[in-house]
């Protein structure tokens, strides 16, 4: 029987979900217009005044905002409400520029952790379940969202944070946790470590994880749900707009419902900003409606995916995205071919090697090269030169033709790529282009 945090809106019917979506954008228009000079700007350099945001069908008339102006405003330039009312910020792990700060009143914290707490739920979570929060915690959002979250639905919290690979084992084993929240690819490698301590999927207690913050396969859920025993949840969310939560996957494990009564999504063509119908991959553009000290408004999130407003078995009918497909950021563009760093790890993942791997992007002679450094397993390790000779060729021959591009495969020892405890690091471009 599938569960709900908050059945009468999680379940609620498409003409309700447009009232709300429809009432609030004009009242956020108009907060945004009386309190944020910045947008009002963009606004009347649009030729448009609050009074020409009458339902969300207008939505599109609005101007975008994209990372630049966030930047541009940095760091109190698109707060919407006195500082005073103001009670946290939290902010991106971004590499270049200026890190992104998000601003929260009370009441932003609390529908975001409401948002969490749904996610919880639909993975099964109660107030029986111990929920180890293995998120870092700080100004990453992924640890403060899902600690949050697991109180509202009164779970017993472990917030372990992330790192000390050693110590989550032993909180998850000695707490008996039922649901770990992390990033997939240290839940891969917590299951790594566990089936090399001889543990099998039978004697670890989780039964669920809420895995998110970075792209991953299917094929990659596969593994760690084989190796942990656990069903894996994927959840999404960007710091910008709250952090985790903003949209999360149901037991049909078929996309993430986005929280349609405070965000309102739409899929743009990234080259023209065109509003694309449902089913077209492009860009995802979120509107925040209820949040009040960082109201942003057509905020280009960079990742592509594709929306279904198909009936999901679970029941819910907020509106489904699908696992974003890759950034039009990271999109790697390698000898004039697109290609996205999920393309690499499918052909990795079912050609049997773990999602430990690198990619390496150069230049040589003004010709871009691509290589990819992959980990054995170490049922794989062998010293064997005809072996690994084989085991390359047949990745080379499976990136050409998932690719149409061909790279060269290196192999490494098992464990010799570093781990992360946060997002993996897996394109090194050191193109200066
Ligand atoms: O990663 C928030 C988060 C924390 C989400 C914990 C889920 C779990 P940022 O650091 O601002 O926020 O990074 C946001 O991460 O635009 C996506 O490109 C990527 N991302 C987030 N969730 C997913 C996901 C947090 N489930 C950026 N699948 C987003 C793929 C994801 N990419």
């Amino acid at each position: 029987m599938e569960r709900y945090y908050q059945p009468e809106i999680e379940t609620a019917s498409r003409e309700q979900i447009k009232a709300w979506q429809d009432e609030r954008l004009v009242k956020q228009v108009r907060h945004v217009w009386d309190n944020v000079p910045y947008y009002r700007k963009k606004m009347q350099d649009a030729g448009l005044t609050p009074g020409d945001i009458q339902s969300s069908d207008d939505l599109r008339k609005l101007p975008f905002l994209s990372k630049a102006d966030l930047r541009d405003a940095y760091p109190y330039g698109l707060v919407g409400v006195p500082l005073k009312d103001c009670v946290r910020i939290q902010s991106t792990s971004g590499t270049t520029g200026k890190r992104v700060v998000a601003f929260y009143t009370q009441e932003d914290i609390d529908l975001w952790e409401t948002c969490c707490a749904r996610a919880i739920v639909a993975a099964g979570g109660t107030n029986e379940d111990v929920c180890q929060v293995s998120y870092g915690y700080g100004l990453f959002t992924g640890g403060p969202g899902l600690n949050g979250g697991s109180h509202k639905v009164g779970c017993l919290t472990v917030p372990t944070s992330s790192g000390n690979t050693e110590r989550q084992i032993m909180f998850i084993r000695d707490l008996n946790a039922t649901i770990l929240c992390c990033t997939p690819s240290y839940a891969a490698y917590l299951g790594e470590s566990m089936r090399e301590m001889g543990l099998t999927p039978e004697q670890i207690p989780l039964k669920a994880g809420i895995f998110g913050a970075e792209a991953w396969s299917e094929e990659m859920r596969q593994s760690i749900q084989d190796t942990l025993g656990i069903k894996a949840y994927d959840i999404y969310g960007l710091t910008e707009l709250s952090g985790p939560g903003v949209a999360f996957e149901c037991s049909a494990q078929s996309g993430m419902h986005i929280n349609e009564d405070h965000f309102i999504a739409e899929v743009i063509d990234p080259d023209t900003g065109e509003v694309l119908p449902d089913g077209q991959q492009g860009e995802l553009v979120f509107t925040a409606i209820t949040k009040k000290a960082f109201p942003l408004i057509r905020y280009r999130t960079r990742d592509i995916c594709v929306l279904s407003r198909e009936k999901c078995p679970c029941g819910r009918t907020h509106v489904k995205m699908t696992k974003p497909r890759g950034r039009t950021d990271d999109m790697l563009i390698i000898r004039g071919v697109n290609v996205f760093p999920s393309q690499i790890e499918t052909v990795l993942l079912n050609l049997g090697y773990p999602a430990n791997y690198q990619i390496l992007v150069g230049r040589v002679n003004n010709t871009d090269t691509l290589e990819v450094r992959v980990e054995m397993t170490p049922e794989m390790f062998t010293d064997n030169l005809g072996e690994i000779n084989a085991r390359q060729k047949q990745l080379v021959d499976g990136l050409r033709s998932m690719l149409g591009l061909t790279a060269k495969v290196t192999l490494v020892a098992p464990k010799s790529i570093t781990r992360s405890e946060g997002k993996a690091v897996r394109v090194i471009d050191n193109r200066k282009i």
